[in-house]
């Protein structure tokens, strides 16, 4: 608590637990599948090009689930904390718009968002409602294929976020790692591998790879122990 008191610079990186208390499933382990297709068939260039309806369905499931579902407690402790610190950097690998709709401000988008639909082909955008995109008009009338706009594997991150992101952690006294597996890079050298000096922390209900190596766990969920730990800085 007190190397938090005392930073100058927070990076928080988050993963799909901190939205477990919304509602939203996580990708890996227990109901981390979706009809019997793993998480990489789906979220991968190959996997859109080889049956671009399923990988929308499952976008359009999801959109709709995220737009039912509300920031809990731990989505809000970190925009509190946002306001608590001078230097804070949100950095989310979720596509579910739950930080912003908290009002995190100087939130990174590692892995894109559901707010929209690009064209894989001219780039030509469209905003998606809490319907997704209707299922007749994946097909582009340039030719090309509407898809999400959301970072797949062997797709690079968005450059700007992903260098801020960089920055931040390179100059963070503090980097808190929350409901996280930290298994997919680039997001998870985040949180070890740019700033040895910084004060890690992570929060999350399991063991994770980083977790031996990190200063200090919370094994508990996102939603009980953020909230703690804001409400202990701020009083
Ligand atoms: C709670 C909780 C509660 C539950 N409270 N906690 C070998 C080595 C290293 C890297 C690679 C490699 N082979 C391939 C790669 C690269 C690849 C990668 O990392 N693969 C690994 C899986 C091996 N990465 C990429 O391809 C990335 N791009 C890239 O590297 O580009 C290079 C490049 C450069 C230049 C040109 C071209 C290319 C892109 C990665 C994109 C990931 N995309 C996805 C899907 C898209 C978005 C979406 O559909 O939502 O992003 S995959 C999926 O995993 C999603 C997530 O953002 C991401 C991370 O998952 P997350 O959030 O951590 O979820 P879970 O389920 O894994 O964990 C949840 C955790 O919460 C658990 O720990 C629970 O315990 C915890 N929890 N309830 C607290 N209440």
């Amino acid at each position: 608590m007190t190397r938090l008191r005392r930073a100058r610079c927070i990076l928080a990186l988050t993963g799909s637990g901190i939205s477990a208390e919304s509602g939203l499933p996580t990708f890996r382990g227990t109901g981390g599948l979706w009809h019997d297709h793993r998480v990489e068939e789906l979220a991968s260039p190959a996997g859109f090009a080889r049956d671009p309806v399923l990988v929308w369905s499952w976008y359009n499931q999801r959109l709709a689930a995220h737009r039912r579902a509300s920031p809990n407690a731990g989505h809000y402790a970190l925009a509190h904390l946002e306001t608590l610190c001078a230097d804070f950097t949100l950095a989310t690998q979720n596509v579910d718009s739950l930080h912003k709709r908290a009002g995190s401000r100087n939130l990174l988008e590692l892995h894109g968002n559901l707010r929209e639909a690009r064209c894989s082909s001219c780039d030509a955008r469209r905003p998606l409602d809490a319907s997704g995109l209707p299922l007749d008009e994946i097909e582009h009338e340039c030719g090309g294929r509407m898809r999400p706009d959301i970072v797949w594997f062997g797709e690079p991150l968005p450059r700007g976020a992903w260098l801020q992101a960089e920055r931040a952690a390179s100059r963070a006294d503090v980097i808190l790692v929350v409901g996280t597996s930290a298994v997919v890079y680039p997001a998870a050298a985040l949180a070890t591998r740019y700033n040895a000096s910084a004060y890690v922390a992570e929060i999350n209900l399991e063991e994770t790879p980083i977790s031996a190596g990190v200063d200090f766990v919370l094994r508990g969920p996102a939603a009980r122990e953020l909230p703690r730990i804001v409400n202990a800085l701020s009083s």
